[in-house]
């Protein structure tokens, strides 16, 4: 990977003034959880998106992207267009809902950017988009913006600018991640718990190289599904939700529309799981960790229906490599994408063997192997 710098001088001919680095994410618990106002546990990770950039004298932004080699132009000071090129839009519109909060930005700036986080494989490679862009206009306008406003704009520039329809986990790990430590995230009230990642033991992520076309349409009929529990209930969100109730009203809800009963049920189960998971790191306790992380992913695949073989096969294998202590799940949207695995130090290399020995024989598809460490939130480097 060039780096953004050397790129950006290459490109524009004259050096950068500063680089912006917005990590991925992954989530190592809570999953489909932060539109239903819940519970996640994430880390930002080492891989990421870096921008370099520097200002002009007009309002003119010109953006290379290094990795597509590919650019866009556009002047701040008018009304930003939707472009037929998703990537633009996530700039793009970045940079709108940034007006729309601070209206005296009209910075211009040149910028190059690149990325090392596997697009389309649940680690947040848009987010990561998203904050840097965030972050740039930020220091270019010296805005006062906090972290967590940049997160919500990111956020808002996928929904409204993008048209994808996430929630506010991936945003908010980009920016605010905490180096070594996993973040609970209260999904509704944005509190952020910082938990030490287990001494010990290392954050492996395993990408089974396999994309899913229809994410988008199956991400939104998850969430829609999710809103029809929610009414049922009477709830604003699914977070709202005891177990207990929904146990007592269970078969009425399976009854009434069984897709939103088994999308509860997974949503319900899963928000308990993450404080669950908070209380077994706090204590050291690996084993419930593990079987945590083992129930998340059956739930995953059996009740909100995200799995796909590859990825269960995957998680199959490296809970065999892994044992009690430790555990593996798939993480992020679905449907494809990774598995992360806490594993001890001293399992890593025969986690990676038994994948290495089966996962391509059994699915034709070389799988990639990350070791990655809990990282900072989007920060100048
Ligand atoms: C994607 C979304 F962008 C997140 O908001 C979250 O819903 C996740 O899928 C599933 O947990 O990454």
């Amino acid at each position: 990977m060039i780096a953004s710098n050397t790129a950006f001088e290459q490109h524009f001919g004259y050096p950068a003034q500063k680089t912006v680095f917005a990590p991925g994410r992954v989530n190592i618990i809570g999953e489909h959880t932060d539109y239903n106002d819940g519970f996640v546990m994430p880390c930002a990770i080492n891989y990421g998106m870096a921008v370099s950039f520097s200002p002009r004298d007009d309002s003119i932004w010109r953006v290379y992207a290094i990795d597509i080699h590919e650019t866009d132009a556009f002047d701040i000071k008018k009304p930003l267009p939707h472009s037929e090129d998703k990537w633009k839009n996530y700039v793009r519109g970045v940079i709108h809902y940034i007006q729309a909060r601070c209206p005296e930005f009209v910075q211009g700036a040149d910028i190059a950017m690149t990325s090392n986080v596997p697009m389309s494989s649940g680690l947040s490679s848009s987010a990561a988009l998203e904050i840097a862009i965030g972050k740039t206009c930020q220091v270019l306008g010296d805005l006062s913006l906090s972290l967590t406003e940049i997160a919500l704009i990111g956020q808002q520039a996928e929904n409204q600018f993008v048209g994808a329809n996430c929630g506010n986990m991936d945003q908010l790990t980009s920016a605010l991640g905490q180096k070594d430590h996993l973040i609970m995230i209260d999904c509704r009230s944005l509190e952020i718990t910082p938990t030490s990642v287990p001494q010990g033991y290392a954050i492996a992520i395993i990408n089974s190289n396999v994309k899913h076309d229809l994410v988008t349409g199956e991400y939104n009929s998850r969430r829609q599904e999710c809103e029809i529990a929610a009414q049922f209930f009477g709830a604003n969100a699914l977070r709202d939700v005891s177990p207990e109730q929904f146990s007592e009203r269970a078969s009425a809800l399976q009854q009434f529309n069984e897709l939103a009963y088994k999308r509860a049920k997974h949503v319900i189960s899963e928000n308990h799981r993450v404080l669950a998971a908070a209380d077994a790191l706090k204590s050291g306790d690996m084993q419930t960790l593990g079987t945590l992380m083992a129930a998340s992913h059956d739930s995953m695949r059996d009740d909100f229906e995200i799995t796909i073989p590859e990825i269960d096969y995957l998680a199959e294998l490296a809970q065999v490599a892994i044992g009690k202590d430790g555990g593996a799940r798939m993480t992020g949207g679905g449907f494809g994408g990774c598995i992360v695995c806490l594993v001890p130090d001293h399992k890593v290399e025969p986690l990676r063997r038994l994948i290495a020995e089966n996962y391509q024989k059994q699915t034709g598809i070389q799988e990639t192997f990350y070791l990655c460490t809990a990282s900072d939130g989007v920060k100048l480097i």
